[in-house]
């Protein structure tokens, strides 16, 4: 097929429902969950909004707010300037993302289960390999998608927060390092709150998916929903965050394509 009657292809699939679009992303408000940091770290913005106007005085025939958002608050896109070790890579913000990385193939890894039992479950490199002896190898250029269930929990068991930090699933430095140095993918997604694990700055390195998939240059998706509808191979995921100037992090629409 000629890549125009690919595109001639998906809108007919599309209009017919045989393309289906998935939304893996979290309503944003007042009441989206937010990542607390222990003090005296400075702490990402809840969404609030003000009125400007409502069919009023202020603006007869419009209804308008004007918000306010931390860049790391609810689903959110993590560009490389986020973390220390990327802050020297070249187009390492969000308003140098290629565009045709916004549009990628992605692979989800589901352990769920494994997450139900332990809240500190460990993705390592071992699980992954494991994952690709029966799915095949992720190709270079994918988005990795974890897969922990996490988003379908009620918000105090989502963040799990306790006296000595949050308790939530993410990857080990194995599994980072095997994704970015043995697979090459686009960036690491996960339903949590962190691409890394509430207990992650217990590891070595600290925050290890921030700080190595970062400082290579590549991407992290938060705060996704609705991982269990996707296929462990096939879907295209759409995760365009706005185009801040210099931004570190954005709140995206993130969504997915889906063959029936
Ligand atoms: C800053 C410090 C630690 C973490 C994070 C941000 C995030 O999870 C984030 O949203 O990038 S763990
Ligand atoms: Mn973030």
């Amino acid at each position: 097929m000629s890549s125009t009657d690919i595109l001639a292809a998906l809108a007919q699939n599309l209009t017919a429902g045989q393309i289906r679009v998935i939304d893996l992303t979290q309503e944003l408000s007042e009441d989206t969950p937010l990542l607390v940091l222990p003090e005296p770290f400075g702490q990402t913005a809840a969404f609030s909004r003000e009125e400007i106007s409502r069919y009023d005085e202020r603006g007869l025939a419009w209804h308008w707010h004007n918000f306010t958002v931390g860049e790391h608050t609810g689903t959110h896109f993590d560009a490389p300037i986020h973390w220390v070790t990327g802050k020297d890579l070249a187009d390492n913000t969000l308003d140098k993302v290629p565009p045709q990385k916004l549009v990628a193939q992605a692979c989800v890894l589901d352990f769920s289960a494994e997450c139900a039992a332990d809240a500190d479950f460990l993705l390592t490199r071992a699980h992954i390999e494991a994952w690709e002896a029966e799915h095949g190898a992720i190709p270079a250029g994918s988005w990795v998608l974890f897969r922990s269930d996490w988003s379908k929990l009620p918000v105090d068991a989502y963040t799990n927060r306790r006296e000595d930090g949050a308790h939530t699933p993410g990857p080990d430095a194995s599994a980072v390092s095997y994704l970015v140095d043995e697979r090459d993918v686009l960036g690491f997604g996960v339903e949590t709150i962190g691409t890394d694990a509430g207990q992650a700055h217990l590891l070595e390195p600290m925050y290890p998916a921030h700080a190595l998939l970062h400082g290579a240059g590549k991407y992290g998706l938060q705060c996704l929903e609705n991982l269990d509808l996707l296929p462990p191979t096939g879907a295209i995921v759409i995760a365009a965050p706005l185009k801040i100037r210099d931004g570190s992090g954005s709140p995206m629409r993130a969504l997915a394509l889906v063959s029936e």
